[in-house]
């Protein structure tokens, strides 16, 4: 009450528990300062201590070569210096002024670990579902066992030849499947293989190399995987790790508009662009993917960097000009200009789309401006992109300097689940238009694996020449485990429970065992249209982040991971919303 009516601000439980300190530390002045009174240490034996030690020590003419009276000279110079130190933090606060005691409290606040529900489920009541939840929980522990088994600490899994596989977008950094998985294990309740990961993760998680790593990729698995794994477990060294693979990917900023370079050599801090990217750009997709672990890695930190860059991105796109209200897949990170005017919702443009729809949802729907851009951008891809074949079926194009290429990505099908997820908040009247817009996306895509004879989705398929949804140039038949497909199932499952949206997961789960199963792990196929698998011998790090993930919620109840308190980064790794009025419950951690 006191502190209520000095600084206007009623405390929590947690801040009483703050102010109560403030107190004591008040209390220990006063109490402290008698020492400092004319033979105080007498007056206080006398007065609190009755322990003979104390006496001896006190009484005078005290022989200090007497073993035991210099034992009590170094006790009453360990008080005195305790009560000095104390004396000088209480004074420090004493001299703060109420706003500051009131941002301290808040800051202390911050700092105390909270987890949104539904980190964990439970058992479906149905038992079909429940049976084929526990079928995809098998099918993750032959993925993860045998990455263990052949691939330790490698990036990836050569599941044919049984060997590790390392790909140069993370450098020399190690361990992608193990931090990419560590959620999925964690939410499947495989808490073995998740404290076997964590330990790998303090022994062994190095960021100190020369060498050089994509930026978007690091940021994707690496960061966003360390995070979500904190924020489930509660362990700190995931927020250590976090906070100090974000700090390296910083220097990656240093460009003349602070647009991010994609690549970066996290010792030297020096940057540069895809040798192949139109005109020395940067990539909507990279750097337009950073802004959830940003925002999260600030507020886990205290260091408004990361903050800062990723709202600057923003700043630098809404100066620009969007042809037809379109953003250009390529950004020169000098000159602040578009490079060629190529528009997509797959790959190179993708994930942009879906973290400014994500940084509003994280924001607890604070982030208006993310809200904005969004569904501005998303009425341009209708008017622009979007198109439906002769049978009906609806996919979304790409634009190429105002001409259109009838071709639909297998990473464009995330885009039915992202229109889903942001239905409910669209403006106007178009919660229903946009549903149906999603489930029309999500059919096609279903359609794209129906029609291939090995039943999984090809990498693009095409509506031109004849043929609809079906791929037509042989580099573009192939299969590398990807999750979109079956995160719109997922999501579309959420918001209609649709029981076609399970029976599409389960095909999909049915064509893995039966292609892409081997006996050590999972591997893509090279044509989805052959009669029988050529295997590529990868096992992706985002099978077990993703496609994985996915499938288990799609099989789980709603109230796993449930919407209203988590969103999926890019990778599928669930970050918590950032609740204005921080009425998330701690909760303990198993
Ligand atoms: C993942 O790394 C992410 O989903 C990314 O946004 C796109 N590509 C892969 C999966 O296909």
């Amino acid at each position: 009450a006191v502190i209520a009516a000095v600084t206007g601000f009623i405390p929590s439980r947690q801040e009483k528990f703050i102010l109560l300190l403030v107190f004591s530390a008040f209390i220990t002045l006063c109490f402290g300062a008698i020492f400092f009174l004319p033979d105080s240490s007498k007056l206080l034996s006398g007065v609190f201590f009755h322990s003979p030690a104390v006496e001896t020590n006190t009484r005078p003419g005290s022989d200090s070569s007497d073993p035991a009276s210099a034992n009590d000279e170094r006790v009453l110079a360990k008080i005195r210096k305790d009560h000095e130190k104390a004396l000088l933090e209480a004074k420090d606060t004493l001299q703060k002024r109420p706003d500051e005691i009131k941002q301290d409290i808040l800051n202390e606040k911050e700092k105390v670990y909270h987890r949104p529900p539904g980190a964990t489920g439970h058992e479906p009541q149905d038992p079909e579902t429940k049976e084929k939840r526990a079928k995809i929980k098998e099918m993750m522990k032959h993925a993860w066992g045998s990455y263990r088994r052949y691939a330790w600490g490698s990036n990836e899994l050569r599941p044919v030849s049984k060997q590790g596989h390392s790909s140069n977008l993370f450098g020399s950094i190690k361990g992608a499947t193990i931090v990419d998985a560590l959620d999925t294990l964690y939410i499947m309740e495989m808490f073995e293989e998740f404290d076997a990961a964590t330990d790998w993760v303090e022994k062994n998680l190095d960021f100190n190399m020369n060498a050089e790593v994509s930026v978007f990729e690091v940021n994707i698995r690496f960061v966003g995987g360390l995070l979500s794994a904190y924020y489930l477990s509660g362990k700190e060294v995931y927020r250590r790790k976090a906070v100090e693979l974000g700090e390296k990917l910083l220097p990656a900023f240093k460009t003349p508009t602070g647009i991010p370079w994609a690549l970066l050599n996290l010792k030297s801090g020096i940057g540069r662009n895809w040798p192949w990217a139109s005109g020395g750009s940067s990539i909507l997709a990279e750097y337009g993917t950073l802004h959830l672990e940003f925002m999260h890695l600030s507020k886990l930190s205290g260091n408004p960097d990361f903050e800062q860059k990723v709202m600057n991105i923003r700043k630098v796109l809404n100066r620009l000009d969007k042809p037809q209200g379109l953003y250009p897949n390529y950004l020169n990170p000098n000159s602040g200009q578009w490079g060629q005017h190529h528009v997509s919702v797959g790959g190179l443009g993708d994930s942009f789309y879906e973290y400014l729809l994500k940084a509003w949802l994280m924001s607890d729907k604070a982030d208006e401006e993310g809200k904005k851009m969004y569904y501005d951008a998303l009425q341009a891809i209708e008017t622009n992109l979007m198109r439906k074949s002769t049978s009906g079926l609806t996919y979304i194009a790409e634009w190429k300097g105002g001409l259109l290429e009838h071709k639909m990505g297998h990473l464009t099908c995330f885009a039915g689940g992202m229109i889903a997820l942001g239905a409910d908040g669209a403006p106007g009247d178009k919660t229903g238009h946009q549903m149906e817009q999603a489930a029309e996306i999500a059919r096609t895509c279903h359609e794209s694996y129906a029609r291939t004879a090995l039943k999984l989705g090809p990498e693009a398929f095409r509506f031109d020449g004849g043929v609809e949804a079906i791929a037509t140039r042989q580099n573009e038949k192939y299969f590398i485990l990807r999750p979109e497909v079956i995160e719109t199932y997922m999501y579309m499952w959420r918001f209609t429970h649709d029981p076609k949206y399970r029976e599409w997961g389960w095909e999909a789960v049915q064509a893995l065992e039966q292609h892409c199963r081997v006996e050590g792990g999972y591997s893509g196929v090279r044509d989805v249209y052959a009669s029988a698998p050529n295997h590529d011998d990868v096992q992706q790090s985002f099978y077990l982040a993703e496609t994985l993930k996915y499938l288990y919620l799609l099989f789980s109840d709603d109230d796993h991971l449930p919407f209203d308190h988590w969103v999926f980064n890019t990778e599928a790794h669930p970050l918590p919303v950032l609740k204005k009025d921080k009425t998330d419950i701690p909760n303990e951690v198993e």
